[in-house]
């Protein structure tokens, strides 16, 4: 609720705020007062972390006018919003996104340099906030600044959790342990918490008939206990357009009530204990990016989220005589995977047991207020709620739940007569292996549009994972290809490049980036191929740099740079990866080949497993192994050298992507989404080397096949082989370089001499390889030799590279907002 003075009468008190003034002096005077006044700090006294900390709250107070001045005018002209609904955002650090968009960063150079401080010291002090997994999480921070730059009103719902993902480390050994991401320690500078606008949250407990006011028998629900979600806002500033949207992320606290009822039993510290068991909701995101733990304080964490964001907006947002019917006018829900999809049923108890609607017409508002993006095509991926959990949890969502599956198989069978097959098969509620609530498919039904994240995955989705769906609905069914944002990933990342870039065409690609197809005449200009080159080389020099100060190697600049980032999964492969190191290596040990006759790389692997994915752990520390052992074997002459710097984050991304020479995007067809660490490599000059699997399909037909390295077997080639019944062992005997490379691993030559650490991988391999590394492995050693060619000609090289650069505008996240408007949200998001 508004103050009581809440009426501005004295001048100053006037809207449009006014930032502070943008010189050097104004900020050095800001920083110092912040310094001073906030931290408690002298700058002689101060820690190199209050510094930060001052910094960072004075960059925001700079963007504080453009926060207050577009929230205002939302308020006096509101368009139809956005709610990204999103149980991850991997943000990245926020200090050089900030200076960035705001266009502060001289002044601060110049206002640090002043002062005698170490800019880029502040810099590495910030923990960048990792709530996220990997592709998915990165995805929402992208169109999230994307939003913001196109001006388009959107809030990012999410949670706060108070542990991101795990940070990783590796015993001396080379195996991945998991230590707490506490990043919250140091203090969180950018975020505002606002318990004014605390949501109250109910769990358990049981429903019940009642007679309403006119003697109609309804439904209720009578939870058990609830818990309090604390908005912490966010601000997600546009590119130097004034701009900044919010981002909302909930942290649960115990309710006053919850202390005294639920918990107490006359007993203080009991009731103080009620805080831990609430604030629990929100303590850690699980780490698993592929098989959701079917957990109930996941459930919990996905209830709460997305509850306290529903009545925020209903509460917070709309004004209070808001009529309902026009909800889908003035909100779209977009589900950012089916994490937040009983957002649907939660919609539906409020319009019918808090607003006393039929269920004609709660569905009618309901099934016009979400769409839904599915981010996977693996089985295991698609979560599915035992439904005595759901249940036990929310009851009336059960109830509502079971309401929305009648209502749908009623036109299943309707549509379908006699086809009970088929009603099964699309129910939303399974009856085996338990009985089960298939999210997905209650995200499918209820949402107005379904989306796949690149063209191949959209296919797959309509003709497999949701074909029933999709032919019942068609129109429903839209491909949005992902997208990544220049921003941060092109000119905050590398500077070089981006200045090379800036000075030959402007600088109007950061926010339109097809604008890079002017590069592509410059392709045959060799003094440009040349400042090409040279940009590249002092992003390899940078994270060489790095990698002497924080791992003691010695990384040769002049070698490829061979990129694999991304989580660590079998269908992924890095096995494949690691099989082309190991073959290359047994080559020149042979005596097959010699040392200079190997084009000289430094493989550089970046990856998290989920620390309950036994397989994946098991292929991170083979990776480390042979990595310790080709580094040591001075037969290799430094020409092959194996790099694994733990903990891949948002931060390590930005430096290792821009020194890219090739990028390794080697799924299973069929398996890969999308990707979007293609989109950034290939962005950042890396030529591809993939199968033609998510968003590589898309890749490569931008930059053409002559600036593309492409192998391995296509979806429906895979499909076949699965179907006729794949064998690995016919390709391991018929292939003597396969056989030669799993030998050396399975006789122990990287572990010491102890085969039994490699035996269940090398014995997975050669008995089930789910997918496909020996099916596609000599294709693969194929494609790398076309690689080593194409290296050795740097001219030729630099073209292709220019010319991914050129050709990749495309996969910017304006592009994919712009999609989402012009096919899920309508043309009224805009102003
Ligand atoms: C996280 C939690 C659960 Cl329970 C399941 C999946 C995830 C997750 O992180 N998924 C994920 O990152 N998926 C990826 O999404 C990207 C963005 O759309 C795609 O590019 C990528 O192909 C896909 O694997």
């Amino acid at each position: 609720r508004l103050g009581p003075r809440a009426a501005p009468t004295h001048p100053l008190a006037l809207v449009p705020a006014v930032g502070p003034e943008r010189t050097v002096d104004a900020f050095v005077r800001e920083y110092l007062e912040e310094l001073n006044f906030s931290q408690g700090a002298p700058l002689a006294r101060s820690t190199v972390n209050h510094q930060y900390l001052a910094l960072a709250r004075t960059v925001r107070s700079y963007l504080m006018a453009d926060w207050l001045e577009t929230a205002a005018r939302r308020r006096e002209q509101p368009t139809k919003m956005v709610g990204y609904l999103s149980a991850e955002y991997l943000l990245g650090r926020q200090l050089d996104n900030a200076l960035l968009n705001s266009d502060l960063a001289e002044i601060v150079e110049q206002a640090m340099a002043a002062l005698g401080l170490d800019l880029n010291e502040l810099r590495a002090q910030e923990v960048e906030p990792g709530l996220g997994n990997g592709g998915l999480g990165r995805l929402a921070a992208c169109f999230v600044d994307s939003l913001a730059t196109m001006d388009v009103s959107c809030i990012g719902f999410g949670i706060r959790y108070e542990y991101g993902i795990f940070t990783q480390v590796f015993t001396p050994d080379g195996r991945q342990v998991e230590a707490p991401d506490n990043w919250l320690a140091l203090g969180a500078p950018w975020e505002f918490p606002n318990p004014d606008r605390a949501v109250r949250v109910s769990f358990g407990g049981h429903t019940e008939t009642y007679a309403d006011d006119s003697g109609r028998e309804r439904r209720r629900w009578v939870p058990g206990w609830s818990v309090r979600g604390i908005p912490y806002n966010y601000m997600v500033p546009g590119y130097r357009n004034g701009v900044a949207n919010t981002l909302r992320l909930w942290s649960a606290e115990a309710t006053s009530a919850f202390d005294l009822e639920t918990f107490n039993s006359g007993d203080y510290v009991d009731a103080v204990r009620a805080q831990t068991f609430a604030q629990n909701i929100s303590k850690v995101l699980y780490p698993e990016d592929s098989t959701p733990q079917g957990r109930e304080l996941r459930l919990q964490q996905q209830y709460f989220f997305v509850a306290c964001s529903i009545n925020d907006y209903l509460h917070g947002t709309l004004s209070k005589d808001f009529d309902l019917t026009r909800l889908p006018e003035q909100i779209i829900f977009q589900l950012n995977d089916t994490h937040p999809v009983i957002a649907i049923p939660e919609l539906m108890r409020i319009l019918l047991d808090e607003h006393g609607m039929n269920w004609d017409q709660a569905w009618a508002i309901t099934s016009r207020c979400f769409a839904y993006t599915c981010h996977t095509l693996l089985p295991e991926a698609l979560e599915v709620w035992p439904a005595d959990l759901v249940g036990r949890l929310l009851p009336r969502h059960l109830e509502i739940i079971y309401g929305i599956n009648d209502q749908f198989l009623d036109l299943v069978r309707a549509t379908y007569p006699g086809d009970e097959l088929r009603v099964r098969a699309m129910s939303i509620v399974a009856e085996a292996p338990f009985k089960g609530i298939r999210m997905a498919h209650l995200a499918a039904v209820a949402a107005t549009k379904v989306n796949g994240v690149a063209e191949l995955h959209s296919t797959l989705l309509r003709e497999k994972v949701l074909v029933d769906f999709a032919r019942l609905w068609p129109e429903k069914f839209t491909n949005v290809t992902n997208g990544v944002t220049p921003r941060r990933f092109v000119r905050m990342a590398n500077r070089p490049l981006a200045d090379l870039i800036t000075s030959t065409i402007g600088d109007g690609w950061v926010r339109d980036l097809e604008k890079l197809r002017e590069l592509e005449p410059y392709a045959d200009d060799a003094a440009f191929r040349e400042a090409f080159r040279a940009a590249k080389r002092a992003n390899k020099e940078r994270l060489a740099g790095i990698a002497l100060r924080t791992g003691d190697l010695v990384l040769p600049t002049d070698h490829l740079f061979d990129v694999m980032v991304k989580r660590l999964h079998e269908y992924k492969r890095q096995l494949l990866k690691l099989l082309h190191i190991v073959t290359t290596y047994e080559s020149i040990i042979s005596g097959e080949v010699t040392p200079e006759q190997v084009t000289p790389r430094v493989v550089i692997f970046g990856a998290k497993a989920a620390p309950g994915y036994r397989m994946a752990k098991e292929i991170i520390h083979l990776i480390n192994r042979v990595a310790a052992v080709v580094n040591a074997d001075e037969r290799v002459c430094g020409r092959l050298q194996v790099v694994f710097p733990a903990n891949y984050n948002v931060t390590l991304a930005e430096r290792i992507i821009p020194a890219a020479d090739l990028s390794e995007q080697i799924s299973l067809a069929g398996k890969e989404a999308s990707g979007t660490g293609n989109m950034k490599l290939a962005l950042n000059g890396a030529l591809t080397i993939g199968t033609d699997d998510g968003a590589n399909v898309e890749i490569r037909r931008l930059v053409g096949d002559e600036n593309f390295f492409l192998f391995g077997l296509t979806e429906p080639e895979v499909a076949d082989l699965q179907r006729q019944g794949y064998s690995p062992g016919s390709y391991f005997e018929s292939n003597p370089t396969l056989r030669r490379a799993i030998g050396l691993i399975a006789s122990g030559h990287f572990t010491d001499g102890d085969r039994s650490v490699v035996g269940p991988i090398v014995g997975d391999l050669l008995a089930n390889d789910r997918y496909l590394v020996l099916a596609d492995f000599q294709s693969y050693l194929d494609a790398q030799a076309r690689v080593d060619a194409a290296y050795g000609d740097q001219d030729a090289w630099s073209r292709s590279a220019i010319l991914n650069v050129a050709r990749c505008g495309f996969f910017s996240s304006d592009r994919a907002m712009r999609d989402y408007i012009d096919r899920i949200w309508g043309a009224e998001v805009r102003r």
